[in-house]
């Protein structure tokens, strides 16, 4: 292709040489685009080693961290979830999995252990594929579900 290009390129023109440059650059970027966009669900939505992380469900702000930190895979976790506004009437639970992967269950119970603060003690395996992206999937039975998505350390 850069060979055919380099003989006929005096022949076109600026312009026409450019476009078709610009096509063949092109090409290759328009199935990935597509493809993240379908995927954004899917994308990390969450620094847990940083910090906390928050998502809005039907007017609740609803919070995840994890302890110890840095979170590593085979360490028990501490996983708090907060939420704000009106107590639940049962504690919500979180699935933990990963985005594109068809990974066993992972459940971890939460209890409540003060006004809307719930938490419970899981474990996220390691992957044997090495990807570290992790989903945890927060059931509230009377509101719905957020998913935190996020990277461990191996
Ligand atoms: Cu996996």
């Amino acid at each position: 292709m850069w060979k055919i290009l380099k003989i006929n390129g005096n022949r076109h023109s600026n312009l026409s040489y450019g476009l078709f440059v610009l096509l063949f650059i092109s090409v290759p970027f328009l199935g990935p685009k597509v493809d993240a966009e379908m995927k954004s669900r899917d994308l990390k939505n969450c620094n847990i080693q940083e910090g906390s992380c928050t998502m809005d469900l039907l007017g609740h702000k609803v919070t995840l961290d994890i302890h110890p930190k840095p979170v590593k895979a085979m360490n028990d976790l501490t996983f708090r979830v907060t939420l704000t506004g009106e107590p639940l009437s049962s504690s919500p639970h979180i699935d933990l999995g990963m985005p594109g992967m068809k990974m066993g269950p992972n459940r971890v119970v939460l209890k409540e252990v003060g006004k809307g603060i719930y938490e419970g003690v899981g474990v996220i395996v390691r992957c044997s594929s090495g990807r570290r992206t992790w989903r945890a999937t927060i059931t509230f039975s009377d509101l719905g579900e957020v998913k935190f998505i996020f990277d461990v350390i191996y």
